[in-house]
């Protein structure tokens, strides 16, 4: 039997709707005026931003690091200049928590969130308003991940979208490069896209659901029931954490898998703790593949851990997680207490085929 590793994440919760609204009215006080000819709309976006900061504030806190807040208030720093806002529009009203936060948290909460927020300003003093493409000519594949993402953003042509992916299999490049360095880095640059403002939501999802269709065909086509592979007789579940609405990612790793000749049931998106438990059991998965995406998913990974960890038919099961938190905070697959982590579906195959000889599976 595996020793349980106890996990260093202390969950934090703060009263966020409480905090915003007094944030709401202490940033009137200090920038008087500032409300004038504010519609109901525009104060519950108010409120809504100051509820965002403390979310991410809770995560910082809970695993002691300011990394996962530092690298949020970068992303919306970008979001809301290229919202038009001005530079400073963030920093004012992180000052603005961070006064409150030091006479509302218990003292030594509230210097931790006071150290968070102190850092995080100074960063965002010479913090840059964009950021640069995720598709670079340098990269394998580039020219092709330009014609694939002009041919659905300023065509809406999916056919020829997914023709071209399919003619570079059929040209001899493997699947597992299609996806890594095409589908990957269009879809990230499409969200870079969405962050600067200069493609819709309506563009984002169609880029997203035209990737999904192609990639059910890719699966039929090249993936499923391949005859040349060798299986392995070992099975790995996969999903998204409940709430995690985010599921190509975890998609592509159980690709990765099934082309590595495992046995994978992919059950997606938002998927409740106790049916990916009850999946493990069914299928006596030797691995669970778990993503997050949104920091503040992070606590149901971690309960999702310990209900695995405590189920008798489930304890010994390998567990590894990634997604977008742990790309930023590389220990806190450790903290939430995992087997393992990877950042790319590629990586995650190598990463486990190694944990299955330690551990003699
Ligand atoms: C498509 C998309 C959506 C779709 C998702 C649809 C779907 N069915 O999946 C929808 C519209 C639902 C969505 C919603 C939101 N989104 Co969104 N979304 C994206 C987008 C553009 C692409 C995501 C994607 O598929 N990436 C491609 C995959 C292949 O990459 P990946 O997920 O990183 O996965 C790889 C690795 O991380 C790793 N990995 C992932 N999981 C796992 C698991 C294991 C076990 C292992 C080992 C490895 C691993 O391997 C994968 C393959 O190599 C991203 C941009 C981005 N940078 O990813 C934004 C992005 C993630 N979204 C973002 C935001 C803000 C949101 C919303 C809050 C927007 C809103 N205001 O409502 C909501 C939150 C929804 C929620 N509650 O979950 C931000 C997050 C910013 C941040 N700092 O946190 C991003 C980065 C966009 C941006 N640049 O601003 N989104």
């Amino acid at each position: 039997m595996t020793v349980v590793p106890a996990g260093i994440y202390q969950p934090v919760s703060l009263d966020r709707s409480g905090l915003a609204n007094k944030a709401y009215e202490a940033y009137g006080v200090k920038y008087p005026g500032i409300y004038q000819g504010y519609n109901d709309q525009q104060k519950a976006r108010t409120l809504e931003d100051f509820s965002y900061h403390l979310k991410y504030l809770e995560e910082t806190l809970a695993i002691d690091d300011p990394a996962i807040f530092i690298d949020y208030a970068k992303w919306a720093h970008v979001l809301l200049c290229s919202l038009g806002l001005p530079k400073d529009c963030l920093s004012s009203s992180l000052e603005v928590l961070r006064e409150l936060l030091s006479t509302e948290l218990p003292p030594a909460l509230g210097k931790k969130a006071d150290a968070t927020i102190r850092e995080t300003m100074r960063v965002l003093s010479s913090a840059p308003t964009t950021i640069p493409s995720y598709i670079r000519d340098d990269q394998p594949l580039a020219q092709a991940a330009h014609e694939y993402l002009d041919a659905l953003l300023l065509h809406a042509d999916r056919t020829k979208a997914r023709d071209l992916v399919m003619g570079l299999v059929k040209r001899g490049v493997p699947v597992r490069d299609v996806y890594m360095d095409v589908f990957q880095p269009v879809l990230y640059e499409t969200g870079r896209l969405w962050q600067l403002q200069k493609i819709s939501v309506g563009q984002e999802h169609y880029v997203t659901a035209s990737t999904q269709q192609v990639l059910a065909l890719f699966y039929l086509q090249f993936i499923a029931g391949n005859k040349n592979l060798a299986k392995k007789g070992r099975t790995l579940v996969a999903a998204s954490v409940s709430g995690e609405l985010h599921e190509v990612g975890i998609r592509m790793v159980a690709d990765f898998f099934e082309m590595d000749g495992w046995d994978t049931y992919y059950i997606g998106a938002n998927s409740p703790s106790s049916s990916i438990i009850r999946m493990m059991k069914e299928r006596e998965a030797t691995v669970v593949a778990i993503s997050s995406t949104m920091s503040f998913h992070v606590p149901e990974v971690y309960s999702l851990i310990r209900a695995i960890r405590e189920s008798p038919d489930t304890r010994d099961t390998i567990i590894i997680i990634g997604g977008y938190p742990f790309n930023v905070v590389l220990d806190l697959w450790k903290k939430v207490g995992a087997d393992g982590y990877a950042g790319r579906a590629d990586e995650a195959v190598t990463l486990v085929n190694n944990l299955v000889t330690q551990k003699n599976m």
